[in-house]
């Protein structure tokens, strides 16, 4: 059985692609038994109806698939890890970064193993998720036990039709990633306005090349692939031209009133530069302001 912790739009979208009957979410405490069911739009083909049971306490998951926000995937964690196997890979799907370090240095003999996506999920009615973007997965070890389940893991999640492989580097893939939010995510939360419209505003034109400077410095000082300050600028441009219309992951948890995860993407290179000695007072003030708006 597939343990899914995280009964949201990510952890819809994997319940709903791999093999019916092999995955269970993981319940909360005050859970009712009934199983969770709702309506899946995929890209292609009919909306389909889908039904997923709860974990019970005496199965034990032989994969476990952790897809909470990054603020609340240690809490969610705690209860959980005490019962499941030392041999069961725990694969953390959460944005940013620093979530994960802390998961893998809580639990170092586990098979620990994060992962980065660029499908995309959301759910415009409680009832219904929907596959609204076509990507890639890259799964990679933070763990030695991680390195020796990362084929296994990846052959199982590729039971689900996705795009899903193998990197000897998650951190490189982390950090691609981690650029691109911390680019484009505070600006849409701040201006709330789509990716695209970000560009032209005059609060972005004054912060991207200062806010790239510091990043391109904590990415050398941190040991990743050096990338110069106009290189990044250009990659988080692309994306946000290639997603113009989308509603980024932290407008659309403004919008609902719901807490960002600023803290692991800007507020993570803020912290980072605390440690390093550099100075990352843009990415200081656009994690304040971000704050602010919750
Ligand atoms: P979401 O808010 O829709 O889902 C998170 C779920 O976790 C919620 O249903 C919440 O109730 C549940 N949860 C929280 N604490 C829990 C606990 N203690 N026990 C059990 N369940 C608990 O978020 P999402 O959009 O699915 O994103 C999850 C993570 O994946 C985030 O870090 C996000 O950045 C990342 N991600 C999402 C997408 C996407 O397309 N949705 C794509 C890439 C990455
Ligand atoms: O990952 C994203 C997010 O919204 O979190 C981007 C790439 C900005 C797409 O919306």
């Amino acid at each position: 059985m597939i343990a899914i912790l995280g009964a949201g739009s990510l952890g819809r979208l994997w319940a709903a692609k791999l093999p019916a009957g092999q995955v269970a979410f993981v319940p909360r405490p005050e859970q009712s038994a009934a199983p969770l069911r709702y309506r899946f739009r995929p890209i292609n083909g009919p909306e389909l109806s889908v039904q997923i049971p709860w974990l019970t306490n005496t199965e034990s998951p032989s994969l476990l698939i952790v897809t909470t926000k990054a603020g609340d995937t240690l809490a969610a964690l705690q209860p959980l890890m005490p019962r499941l196997p030392e041999t069961t890979p725990v694969v953390l799907f959460q944005n940013g970064l620093g979530s994960q370090q802390r998961v893998a240095q809580i639990w170092p003999s586990h098979p620990i193993l994060a992962a980065t996506t660029t499908e995309g999920a959301n759910r415009p009615e409680t009832e219904l998720t929907v596959h609204a973007g076509q990507g890639e997965t890259w799964v990679g070890a933070l763990t030695p036990a991680g390195e020796a389940r990362l084929r296994k893991t990846v052959s199982t999640l590729a039971e689900s039709g996705l795009s899903v492989n193998a990197t000897p580097d998650i951190f490189d893939r982390l950090w691609q990633k981690l650029v691109i939010n911390a680019g484009i995510n505070p600006f849409t939360a701040i201006l709330n306005c789509p990716n695209g419209e970000i560009l032209a505003h005059p609060f972005y034109q004054q912060w991207i090349d200062p806010l790239c400077r510091e990043i391109s410095k904590l990415l050398t000082a941190s040991g990743q692939s050096p990338r110069s300050a106009t290189a990044l600028r250009e990659a988080i441009e692309t994306v946000a031209c290639k997603t113009a219309t989308n509603t980024s992951s932290m407008r659309a948890d403004r919008l609902a009133g719901r807490k960002t995860e600023i803290d692991f993407i800007n507020g993570y290179l803020a912290r980072l530069g605390a440690e390093l000695g550099i100075d990352t007072a843009v990415n200081r003030m656009l994690t304040d302001q971000v704050e602010q708006l919750n």
